[in-house]
């Protein structure tokens, strides 16, 4: 079908983006994507532009002035091979949603217009949105993290600054354990390890009523602390469709702490929940860390699906929305899809000042967001892993690399420790095993990543 041509109205070349972000008034979006066959990249750009903003498929007559002065713009589009473009949109700050109760900014109403209709129309083959800009004017009225990684610190005792990875697991297996070994499984991970975290579908099943396995796993902690003379960190999945469910969830957890409720963070699955429960969750609960796990973000944000956005633009919102932490993956360093420039997320959600793939973002003071490292993660690989990301401050979390040990979780816990302090001090992570037996173990537990990563550790080890 012959598309109606708009791109005398929605799209203008001579805007620069410089001068777009001079301006401040202007949300940028730069996406990939591909025409189907027949249709021009500048064609289907305005029409793209259109449904995103103002229009539609057809001229209508309810149009006005002020309406025309807020249509969102293409300002450049840049051909990518023979089929794709690059395509830059300026969107007004007009456009977007603002709350009644506050005036604030909503996740949902950015998602609604620069990722919403777009994803579905029958002249695209697709599109994805592989960054975005936002001005200050606008970053302003997002919430940001109220809790990060130096709560974390502060909890443990540690340096607030430069205080080192927050070693964690996620209680495995991933759903069948009933309350008593549930908790079980996080006291024995405490006696080595800093921080315990339910896995995405944990909640209140029945073999295992988050009434009792919470209960359960605070006296575990206060269990663990008693004996280690350590503080212990617990982050609770209080995922839910309905806000009232995740605030009593809340609620109920805090007061079962009772005195160690500060040493709670809040999961949520916030992909599959999306921005209600994830703002639920902020402003609800701003005195815990909010941990955004992102189970399910693969289906759009996969470099093998060309809808949707990347794993990039996903950790971005995440800082907006006031993610405590979020999972940026292991960066091809761990199980899941990842390859080592994945970095520039971390840095994205770390820095004041960071570049992504097409912008460069200012954060005007909003706190960081701690990357969450986590997917078959163990000992063994992270010395490569804080090699390639320049640093180690950042919560990790070890689920087989922990209960996967073969001297078990406390042993599990305490090669991580081994395994960050050896990098710390720059010490070769075999010779640091040769002084550190639960070091040392790790080796004969994973020895597949010990051949992958320490080749010769054999015999270095006398094994
Ligand atoms: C890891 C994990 C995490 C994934 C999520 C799992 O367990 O608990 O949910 O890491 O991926 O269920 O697979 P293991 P991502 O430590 O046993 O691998 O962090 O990339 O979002
Ligand atoms: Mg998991």
């Amino acid at each position: 079908m012959a598309i109606f041509d708009q791109s005398s109205r929605y799209v203008n070349l001579d805007l620069k983006e410089s001068g777009l972000v001079a301006g401040g008034r202007h949300v940028l979006c730069a996406y990939v994507m591909k025409p189907k066959l027949g249709h021009g990249p500048l064609e289907i750009a305005a029409h793209f532009a259109a449904e995103s903003s103002t229009g539609t498929n057809v001229e209508v007559c309810t149009t006005d002035d002020f309406t025309r002065g807020v249509d969102a713009l293409v300002y450049e589009v840049i051909p990518r091979g023979k089929l794709e473009a690059l395509v830059k949109i300026a969107f007004p700050l007009e456009l977007f949603d603002r709350n009644i109760i506050d005036g604030k900014a909503m996740l949902a109403s950015f998602l609604t217009l620069c990722i919403g209709n777009n994803q579905g129309m029958g002249d695209l083959e697709y599109s994805k949105l592989h960054d975005f800009y936002v001005p200050p004017a606008y970053l302003a009225l997002f919430d940001g993290p109220a809790m990060n990684i130096v709560d974390f610190w502060r909890v443990l005792g540690r340096p607030e600054e430069n205080g080192g990875m927050i070693v964690g697991t996620i209680v495995k297996p991933k759903l069948g354990l009933r309350p008593a070994p549930f908790a079980e499984a996080c006291y024995r991970f405490w006696l080595g390890g800093d921080f315990v975290k339910n896995d995405e579908p944990q909640g209140n099943q029945v073999f295992a009523p988050l009434k009792e396995t919470i209960a359960a796993v605070a006296e575990a902690m206060r269990r663990a602390q008693d004996e280690t003379g350590q503080a212990k960190l617990f982050s609770a999945n209080i995922t839910a469709d309905d806000p009232a469910e995740i605030i009593a969830r809340g609620e109920y957890i805090l007061k079962t702490f009772g005195e160690n409720a500060s040493h709670v963070a809040f999961l949520v699955d916030g992909y599959v929940a999306g921005p209600t429960a994830v703002t639920t969750v902020r402003r609800n609960f701003p005195g815990q860390f909010l941990h955004f796990h992102r189970a399910g973000h693969g289906a759009v944000t996969s470099p093998q699906s060309k809808r949707g956005y990347t794993a990039f633009v996903l950790s971005k919102m995440s800082r907006l929305q006031g993610a405590s932490g979020i999972h940026t993956g292991t960066m091809g360093f761990g199980k899941m899809e990842g390859a080592p420039e994945d970095k520039a997320i971390a840095y994205m959600l770390e820095r004041q000042d960071a570049h992504g793939p097409y912008f460069r973002q200012q954060w005007h003071g909003m706190k960081a967001t701690t990357p969450m490292i986590s997917g078959g993660m163990n000992a063994l690989r992270l010395p490569a892993f804080f090699d390639n990301l320049g640093h180690s401050n950042v919560c990790q979390t070890s689920g087989g690399g922990a209960f996967g040990h073969l001297d078990g979780p406390t042993a599990g816990a305490l090669s991580l420790h081994q395994a960050h302090d050896a990098w710390r001090q720059g010490v070769d992570l075999v010779e640091y095993a040769k002084g550190h037996k639960e070091l040392a173990r790790a080796f004969e537990s994973f020895p597949g990543d010990a051949d992958l990563y320490h080749p010769g550790w054999r015999a270095r080890l006398n094994l």
